[in-house]
């Protein structure tokens, strides 16, 4: 099985996970478009979906998939999303795709966070992947600064503005022992939208493709 063919086996297991007529979360990225594709086959079974992108927006409505703004949604069951990284106590780190704040905000509002991934994902330690911090552009310099007193390397992400008009800084070389009191630490400087640990509100559920075929764990 190629890694893309692992993406898609976990995109196709989340289905499972999907009520009849309800409206469901949906993520960013390669994995995502997956489930997405997924989704248009029981398209008639839900009542449509809340999107954390323009780009699965598009794929969605490409689909005739109905997607509502978030404000008009009280409830929602289940938020299907990807990962950069995630941890056995599943944590993660998104946001390689520019879309955190958006994911971050829906899945917030979902009573449960559905992973799918592809078992590169798996980690001991989050930070090998460079941690994605969204920011106001006039901060990006003072935060940049203040990145780098908590031990990190950040790289300004060129030419890429996200969904909310403000720009991406990738932090490296941080190795993420504590990721609630790292995710804390970074929230709480001014001119930082979102950073890209989800580790206050973790996954609830994994579905992990493997060459073996699709865990389903938590
Ligand atoms: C989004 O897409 C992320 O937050 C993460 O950055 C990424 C995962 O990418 P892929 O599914 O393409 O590997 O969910």
């Amino acid at each position: 099985m190629t890694q893309d063919e692992m993406k898609k086996a976990s995109a196709i297991k989340a289905l499972e996970f999907i009520e009849k007529d309800t409206v469901v979360g949906v993520g960013t990225g390669s994995t995502v478009n997956h489930f997405i594709d997924a989704l248009a086959t029981i398209k008639h079974d839900i009542t449509g979906a809340v999107s954390s992108s323009e780009e699965s927006t598009k794929r969605l409505k490409a689909h005739g998939i109905e997607v509502f703004d978030l404000n008009s949604i009280d409830t929602l069951d289940v938020y299907v999303d990807g990962a950069d990284e995630i941890t056995q106590h599943m944590s993660m780190i998104k946001g390689g795709g520019a879309a955190l704040t958006r994911e971050k905000i829906v899945a917030a509002v979902a009573k449960k966070f559905i992973c799918i991934a592809d078992d590169s994902k798996q980690v001991d330690i989050l930070g090998q992947f460079p941690l994605p911090v969204e920011v106001i552009p006039m901060a990006r310099s003072y935060v940049a600064r203040e990145l780098v007193k908590l031990g990190g390397d950040p790289v300004y992400r060129q030419g890429v503005v996200t969904d909310n008009g403000n720009v991406i800084l990738d932090v490296h070389n941080l190795s993420i022992t504590d990721p609630k009191k790292l995710e804390t630490q970074i929230n709480a400087i001014v001119g930082v939208v979102t950073n890209g640990l989800f580790a206050q509100r973790g996954a609830n559920i994994l579905v992990l493709g493997t060459k073996d075929g699709v865990q389903v764990i938590g």
